[in-house]
Parts: C-alpha cells; sequence; structure tokens
C-alpha cells in the first residue's frame, strides 16, 4: 500500500486525528498537506489528551515521520510552542521534516485576519484569526515567505518590506490600525531561523524515496471537504484545498501514488464559523449533541453548530474525494435518542434535489428532507465488533453505508485509541 489520504468529510471535526493516530502504528510517513494552526485535532490516548493544531498526529506514534508538506502555512511561533510543549509531556519531535517551500503566516496576515472580520460584521466568515486566509492570499499574489527565506536575511528583509508596503497602507487608511515596521518582523522571524533549520528537508523528495522503498505515507488532511476553498460552501469556508486533490499539490506526490482515501464522517454534522448548514438544530436535540459530543473548537474554544447527519453532504464527499471507504466516528454520541432523523435529500424551492446544488443560492435555501431511524439506549462504548452493537444501531450504520456511497471500514464509539471498531 503506497500513499494513503484521510480527508474530513463533512465541516471538519469528524475526529480526522483519532483516526490518524489509530492508523500510526500502520504507517511510516503522517504529512500535513494544508491549512495551519487552524486546525484542532484530538488524540486521546490513555488518560492523556493531546490538541495538535500544526503538527500531524502521527507525531504522537514513535515510528512515524512527521512531515510539514509545502502546502501548509506556518506560523513560526505555534509551530516552536507545539514542539515545546511535546517535548515537555515526553514526546520525541526530532524527527520531524519541513517543507522549505512552505509558507510563513507573519503578525501581519493575523491582524489583517482580525480586522477584516471585524469589518465584514454580520457578513464575517468566522475564521479562527490565525491569519490562514492572508498568508494563503499573498502566497497566490506570489509575495508570500517561505520557510526557506528565514535562512537568507536580505531576502527576507526585502520580502517583508514588499508585502507589508501595500499592507500597511491598508492598515492605517482603511482600517484605522498602526503601521507596522518591516523591521520588527525581520527581527522577529531571524529569531526563528536556527530553531527551525534541523527540521528543514526537501519533503518531496524524501515521500519520493520513501514510496519507492515501499513505505507507507498517510496524507492528514485539516478542516473538511465542505470547508475546501473549492468544493466547499464557498465564500463560508478557508483558504486552501482539504478535499484529495489537494494532498497531491500539498505534499508533491502524484495521484498515482494515493490507493487509498478514507473519508472521516462523524454520526451526525457539526460546522464552527458561519455559513449555510442545511441540518443544523438550533433546539435542545442541537443543544444535548454538542453537550454530550463535546462539540467546542479545540482551537478558539467557539461552540460549535450541531445537526443530524447529512447524507447529501456525505455522497458529494464520495464524489470530490473519490473515497475509497469512510471512518465513522461518535457513534456512541447518539446512544439514547429514541428516533434519529438522517437527511436523505433537499427541498429546493418546492423542488427535491438528491445532489448537492453546486449553486451557493440554492444551498442556502435548501430545507432537509428527513428519514427517522429507530434509535438505541444500550452503552455501546465497550463494543469491539459490528456484531455487538445493538441491531438499531447496526441498523444506522448500514443506512449511512448506504446513503453515502462507500464502505464504512471503521466505527468510532469514544474517544480513546481503542475505542473502535474495525470492519474486516
Ligand atoms: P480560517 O481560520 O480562515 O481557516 O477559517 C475559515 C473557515 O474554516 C473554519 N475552520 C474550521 N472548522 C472546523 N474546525 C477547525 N479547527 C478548529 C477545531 C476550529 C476552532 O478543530 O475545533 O477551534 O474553532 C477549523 N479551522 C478553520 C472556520 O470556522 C471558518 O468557518
Ligand atoms: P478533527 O479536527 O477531525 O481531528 O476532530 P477534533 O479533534 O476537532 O474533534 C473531534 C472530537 O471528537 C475530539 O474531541 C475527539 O477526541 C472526539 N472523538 C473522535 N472520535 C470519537 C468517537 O468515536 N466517539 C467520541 N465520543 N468522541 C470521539
Ligand atoms: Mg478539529
Amino acid at each position: 500500500m503506497p500513499a494513503l489520504v484521510l480527508v474530513g468529510a463533512q465541516w471538519g471535526d469528524e475526529g480526522k486525528g483519532k483516526a490518524t493516530d489509530l492508523l500510526g502504528g500502520s504507517v511510516d510517513y503522517v504529512v500535513r498537506y494544508q491549512g495551519g494552526n487552524n486546525a484542532g485535532h484530538t488524540v486521546v490516548i490513555g488518560d492523556q489528551k493531546y490538541a495538535l493544531h500544526l503538527l500531524p498526529s502521527g507525531i504522537l506514534s514513535p515510528n512515524v515521520t512527521p512531515v510539514i508538506g509545502n502546502g501548509v502555512v506556518i506560523d513560526p511561533g505555534v509551530l516552536l510552542s507545539e514542539l515545546n510543549g511535546l517535548n515537555e509531556r515526553g514526546i520525541d519531535t526530532s524527527k520531524l521534516l519541513i517543507s522549505g517551500n512552505a509558507h510563513l503566516i507573519t503578525p501581519y496576515h493575523r491582524t489583517l485576519d482580525k480586522v477584516t472580520e471585524r469589518f465584514l460584521g454580520k457578513r464575517k466568515i468566522g475564521t479562527t484569526g490565525r491569519g490562514i486566509g492572508p498568508a494563503y492570499a499573498d502566497k497566490i499574489n506570489r509575495i508570500g515567505i517561505r520557510v526557506q527565506d528565514l535562512f537568507d536575511e536580505s531576502i527576507l528583509r526585502q520580502k517583508i518590506e514588499a508585502a507589508l508596503h501595500d499592507k500597511n497602507q491598508i492598515l492605517v487608511k482603511l482600517f484605522n490600525r498602526r503601521a507596522m515596521p518591516a523591521e520588527l518582523v525581520v527581527e522577529e522571524y531571524l529569531g526563528y531561523a536556527e530553531k527551525i533549520r534541523p527540521f528543514l528537508a526537501d519533503t518531496t523528495l524524501v515521500l519520493d524515496e520513501a514510496l519507492k522503498a515501499d513505505k507507507v505515507v498517510l496524507l492528514e488532511g485539516g478542516q473538511g471537504t465542505l470547508l475546501d476553498v473549492d468544493h466547499g460552501t464557498y465564500p463560508f469556508v478557508t483558504s486552501s484545498n482539504p478535499t484529495s486533490g489537494g494532498a497531491c499539490t500539498g505534499a508533491g506526490i502524484g495521484p498515482t501514488k494515493i490507493d487509498r482515501v478514507i473519508g472521516i464522517l462523524k454520526a451526525y454534522t457539526t460546522r464552527v464559523g458561519s455559513g449555510p448548514f442545511p441540518t443544523e438544530l438550533l433546539d435542545e436535540d442541537g443543544e444535548a449533541l454538542r453537550r454530550i459530543g463535546g462539540e467546542r473548537g479545540v482551537t478558539t474554544g467557539r461552540d460549535r453548530r450541531c445537526g443530524w447527519f447529512d447524507a447529501v453532504i456525505a455522497r458529494y464527499a464520495t464524489r470530490v474525494n473519490g473515497l475509497t471507504d469512510f471512518f465513522l466516528t461518535k457513534l456512541d454520541v447518539l446512544t439514547g435518542w429514541e428516533q434519529i432523523p438522517v437527511c436523505v435529500a433537499y427541498e429546493i424551492d418546492g423542488r427535491r434535489v438528491d445532489e448537492l446544488p453546486y449553486n451557493q443560492s440554492d444551498f442556502h435555501h435548501a430545507k432537509p428532507i428527513y428519514e427517522t431511524l429507530p434509535g438505541w439506549s444500550e452503552d455501546i462504548s465497550k463494543a469491539k465488533t459490528f456484531a455487538e452493537l445493538p441491531k438499531n444501531a447496526q441498523a444506522y450504520v448500514k443506512a449511512l453505508e448506504e446513503m453515502s456511497g462507500a464502505p464504512i471500514s471503521a466505527i468510532g464509539v469514544g474517544p480513546g485509541r481503542d475505542e473502535t471498531i474495525q470492519i474486516n
């Protein structure tokens, strides 16, 4: 098995961190290919809980080489404090490899992210405020700062001065903020260079050699399919490509190397930030899902919006990612509901629609058409096989599988590493 991709099938927070960690025992490399420290991936090992933002979740598996690919945006201060935090807890992070082509998030990106959101008011995206969008905008505008620039003081200074030329005008004239002196940013970033140097690598070459040597490479997406800048609910998206295609560009490997694409799928739906969400529950069921599921942002601490499972979205994720299988997570959270509604299609302006509408206005009008499945009340957190699940839980999983268009190969019944049912 050469390379496999793990993507969020909904709006993120499906449990990708746990899934990556679970696969950690059988893979050699875990690569982050997009996003930055907007991600929040939780891994629970025994009584220890880890929240990873920028580092690949595979960093917790001793035999894994963790890689931050060229498609990631790195806030160096956050990177170093995350590494320190893990070192203090006894985790060896010395194997980490970082692409010199990854872009850097700077203080002006963070400021621009926050002031733009404030300016948008009610129309805000609900970003994490980590500077992700402005950093990717500079990358596309060809005025970004890359990791490799840290090692050439003159280039770093020129690039930061050039990037700040327009931004300071915007900050002062449009947002009534103080200008940011380029020299301050240069000084701070030069200070990161030697701390980052030991991790610097030609990561596409390392991964190519690994694949040629039959090593297993896991490409780990941040966020989720519906937050993809091309395939998500634009403009309420993140500024990169979490979908499986992004894994190729963000890690620098070709699609012919990938033979499995796993979609991580929550047994219900959540979303953080603004934007359409057809099955959102603004009632006590939504509140109960949030409470029982612990649905709170790992990075920002924001309450997540919660709703029933949406099969239209799952089918869409199967399509745009070319999913081979799903890991279904958090089935245990649904224990105790007598009836569980599942959205099978939408009604849009009086018409039934079975596929995700590509027109955003239509999606904003979409009303869920529900089928209701019988629930279960037995505790399922100790179940180790599919057969040990109550009949109604089995039927729920089978129904989701049929509606979503790809087989379910694992089921999460709790946050812990071993609280998973493997199928086959
Ligand atoms: P950004 O900051 O530019 O990427 O925000 C754009 C949109 O993307 C959403 N987004 C996320 N959605 C779910 N989980 C994310 N990670 C954290 C977590 C979120 C948190 O694991 O809980 O702590 O709030 C994540 N990162 C970005 C974001 O909400 C915007 O809708
Ligand atoms: P990620 O961003 O996709 O890695 O997901 P998050 O870590 O943001 O959110 C998923 C949350 O669900 C975390 O708190 C996990 O510990 C937890 N989790 C993952 N799988 C399961 C599961 O099967 N059952 C329960 N109860 N919790 C789970
Ligand atoms: Mg998360």
